[in-house]
């Protein structure tokens, strides 16, 4: 499929999702937003896609919402934001947070705003070494959205948290990583290749099981810890009868290498 703003490809088990705005950092237009959402939805519907890999093209990853494409919701001269984010910002969180399989994102650049918050919503956030993340919401008088108010006191605790979005200083990947806030921070011209080994890395793991632990790890935000371990046993049911299982324990007693198929 031809997309005009971002770039899309299968391969080797994974799906890998290019923002392709670089002269605009990558922000979000309605274009942008319905072409990432059709992605969205094969990445969800084709099982042989066993990972998402998220990334973009140029000196930036993502500057959030193109605050010159007003295009949506511009009735009576001003813009309706909840609309936007309603249509598209939240169901793209829900997309990548939702997706029983392992989403990576790879920050090449900076992240700003929802930018930020759609890297914090994917499961491993690799980032290079020269980008950074800034909760930018603060400059234009918004809130974090995008999530950016529920994953980023849950990352980094609510003291950074209020720091970070009520100033909206630039945080360097290497202190994002320092502060837990990212998975791992990489040598910039390493970026892709680590990003790319580890997408086909998952694309061989048992995915079902994986969509499961992020799940699970997701729920434990919410739950007590009785409904976490009532969900633990009727998960650990339901995954005891998965191929993947099978094969897990009969490949640790022959002494080899499983070959998982996802299921
Ligand atoms: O629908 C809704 O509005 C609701 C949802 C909101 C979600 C949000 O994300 S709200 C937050 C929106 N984003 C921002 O406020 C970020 C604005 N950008 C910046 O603050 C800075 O660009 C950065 C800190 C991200 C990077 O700074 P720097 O110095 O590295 O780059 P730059 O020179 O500012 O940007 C490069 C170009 O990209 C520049 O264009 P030019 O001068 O070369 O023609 C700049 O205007 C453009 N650009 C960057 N961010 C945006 C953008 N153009 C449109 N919208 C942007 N968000």
């Amino acid at each position: 499929m031809a997309f005009k703003t971002i770039e899309f490809n299968i391969d080797s088990g994974f799906a890998t999702l290019t923002l392709n705005r670089p002269d605009r950092l990558n922000s979000f237009t309605t274009e942008m937003h319905e072409e990432v959402r059709i992605a969205m939805k094969i990445v969800h519907e084709d099982a042989s896609i066993r990972c998402l890999l998220i990334t973009a093209n140029g000196r930036g990853f993502c500057a959030g919402q193109d605050l010159s494409d007003r295009a949506v919701s511009t009735e009576g001269g001003v813009p309706d934001l909840g609309e936007s984010i309603e249509k598209y910002y939240n169901p793209l969180i829900e997309s990548i947070m939702g997706l029983p399989k392992p989403v990576i994102c790879a920050v090449n650049g900076v992240a700003a705003g929802a930018g930020a918050s759609i890297a914090l919503a994917c499961d491993i956030v690799l980032a290079a070494r020269s980008a950074s993340f800034i909760q930018v919401f603060c400059k234009i008088g918004l809130v974090p959205d995008s999530g950016g108010t529920w994953n980023l006191p849950r990352a980094v605790g609510l003291a950074r948290a209020k720091g970070l979005a009520l100033l909206g200083e630039k945080l360097p990947a290497e202190q994002a990583e320092d502060w837990g806030l990212i998975w791992r921070c990489v040598d910039d011209d390493d970026l892709q290749f680590e990003a790319r080994r580890l997408a086909a890395h998952f694309a061989t793991q048992p995915t079902r099981g994986l969509g499961m632990i992020k799940k699970l790890l997701q729920e434990s935000a919410t739950n007590t810890l009785p409904e976490q371990l009532e969900l633990e046993k009727n998960t650990q049911r339901m995954l005891g009868q998965s191929h993947d299982y099978r094969e897990g324990v009969a490949a640790f007693l022959e002494k080899r290498s499983p070959e998982f198929k996802g299921e």
